[in-house]
Parts: structure tokens; C-alpha cells; sequence
């Protein structure tokens, strides 16, 4: 088990995406959880990948590598992360707030909610808070949810939490905020209903924020 977790790591550190997404599916075909390839080789490699960009030994091109690297191993992890047949508990429009490229974080929140069985409509990254509220009055979607993972960006969910207010939206959804330099007393402060640290935490959240 090690050995892949091993690899996949490595894999991510050296963008090598093709390596990744044929390792991911032997863990898997060896029974190893897709929770354990998830949290303890991918998540913990682009950790470490950010340490090395803060160090000044990566650089922008490297941290791209490395997340498409990310993004190959989770498209064959989704699928053993989704739950089968079960009816939907909520819709949640869901995107990285404007101005902010990040998706890798708001895509692993988007598919744990759907692994929940919540109906996604996923909106990107750099969403203007214009598009978040055209997605709640279209879809008629009951969680919002926005991503930030830059300390420049995150304004940009509190302008977007009045543009639902100024919609008339505000009362008719739930709105849920995460991403790493986040905390709890900012989502209090912008008037979020709730923040949650990670994804797996994002669904309890979900669940509690509309009773279910
Ligand atoms: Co950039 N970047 N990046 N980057 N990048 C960070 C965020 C940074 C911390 C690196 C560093 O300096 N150590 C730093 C931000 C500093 C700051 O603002 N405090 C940074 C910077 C500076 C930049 C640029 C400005 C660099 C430049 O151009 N000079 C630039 C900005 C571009 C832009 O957005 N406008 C930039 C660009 C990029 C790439 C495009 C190269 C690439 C992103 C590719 C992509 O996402 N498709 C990239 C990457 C990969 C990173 C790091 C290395 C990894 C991010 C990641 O994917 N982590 C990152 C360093 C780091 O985070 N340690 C860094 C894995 C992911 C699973 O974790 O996204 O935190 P995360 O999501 C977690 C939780 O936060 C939470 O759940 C997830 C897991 O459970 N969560 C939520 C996230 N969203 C949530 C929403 C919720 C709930 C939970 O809603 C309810």
C-alpha cells in the first residue's frame, strides 16, 4: 500500500499525469481507500508543493504541472467517491470567487457534496459575483458555495453575498465558504452561514445547514 501511495506522491510532485492517473487505479484495483490515495498522497503532495513555491524552489510552472497531475488522479478517484442512486438532498451552485484560479480544492468540495448525493452545478473558477447569482436564480439552487485560496480573492465573497442580497436571493439560499486562508471568524464577518476547513467537512456542513 505504501509503495503506491508512494508513487502517486512523487508523481504529483513531478507532474508526471499520466503516471499518477495509472498508479491511482492500481491502489484502487489493490483495494486501497479512495479516502487514504486521496488525503494521504494527493493532498499531502500539493502541501508540499506549496511549501517548495513559498521556499522559492517551485515556481508557477511546476505548481501547473503538479495540479494537472492532481486533476488526472481525481478523475479516476471520482467516481469510487460518488455514491450510487440516491435521491437528491440539495442543489449547490459552487465556484472559486472571482479573480481566483484555484480550482483543485473547490472541485474535491463539488465531489464530495456529490458522493452526498447533492445535485452540483459546478461554475468554474473566477466567477463574478454576477454569475453566482444568474446560477441561484436559474438552477433555483439552495447552497452556494465559493471557494478562495488567495488572501487577494476572498473580498470577493463578501461582494458576492451582497449581490444576492441586492438580488433578492440572499433569504432563499445557504452560503458556505472555504478554502486555505479562511477561518471561521472571516465567514462570520462577511455573513456566510457557514465555512468548513476541508471537503469532507463541507458535506456535514451542507447537510446541517439545510436540516437533512
Ligand atoms: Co497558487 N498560490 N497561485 N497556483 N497555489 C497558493 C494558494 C499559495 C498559498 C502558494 C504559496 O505561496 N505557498 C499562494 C497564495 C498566497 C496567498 O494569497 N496567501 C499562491 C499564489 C501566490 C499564486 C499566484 C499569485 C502565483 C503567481 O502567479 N505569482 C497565482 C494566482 C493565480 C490566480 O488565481 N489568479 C497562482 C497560480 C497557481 C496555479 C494556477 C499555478 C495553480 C492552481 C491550478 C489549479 O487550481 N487548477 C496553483 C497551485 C496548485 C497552488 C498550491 C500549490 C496548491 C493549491 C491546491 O490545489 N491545493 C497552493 C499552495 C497550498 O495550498 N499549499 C497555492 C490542494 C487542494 C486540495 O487544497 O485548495 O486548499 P485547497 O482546498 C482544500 C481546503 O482549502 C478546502 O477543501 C480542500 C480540501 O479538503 N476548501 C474548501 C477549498 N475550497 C473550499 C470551499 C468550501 C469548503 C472547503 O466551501 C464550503
Amino acid at each position: 500500500m505504501e509503495d503506491f501511495i508512494k508513487k502517486i506522491y512523487e508523481g504529483i510532485m513531478e507532474g508526471q499525469h499520466k503516471v499518477v492517473a495509472v498508479q491511482v487505479q492500481s491502489a484502487l484495483d489493490a483495494g486501497v481507500t479512495a479516502e487514504l490515495i486521496l488525503n494521504d498522497s494527493m493532498v499531502a503532495a500539493m502541501a508540499e508543493v506549496g511549501r517548495l513555491f513559498e521556499e522559492g524552489e517551485y515556481f508557477v510552472p511546476e505548481m501547473l504541472i503538479a495540479a494537472r497531475a492532481m486533476q488526472a488522479g481525481m478523475a479516476v478517484l471520482k467516481p469510487h467517491l460518488v455514491e450510487a442512486n440516491i435521491q437528491s438532498r440539495g442543489k449547490v451552485a459552487a465556484g472559486t470567487v472571482k479573480g481566483d484560479l484555484h480550482d483543485i480544492g473547490k472541485n474535491l468540495v463539488c465531489m464530495m457534496l456529490e458522493g452526498a448525493a447533492f445535485e452540483i452545478i459546478d461554475l468554474g473558477s473566477d466567477v463574478s459575483p454576477e454569475k453566482f447569482v444568474e446560477a441561484v436564480r436559474s438552477s433555483g439552487a439552495n447552497i452556494v458555495v465559493m471557494s478562495a485560496l488567495l488572501t487577494t480573492t476572498m473580498p470577493n465573497m463578501k461582494v458576492t453575498i451582497e449581490a444576492l442580497k441586492a438580488a433578492g436571493l440572499r433569504d432563499k439560499v445557504k452560503v458556505m465558504v472555504g478554502g486555505a486562508p479562511l477561518t471561521d471568524q472571516y465567514a462570520l464577518e462577511i455573513g456566510a452561514d457557514g465555512y468548513s476547513p476541508d471537503a469532507s467537512r463541507a458535506v456535514t456542513l451542507a447537510r446541517s445547514l439545510i436540516g437533512k
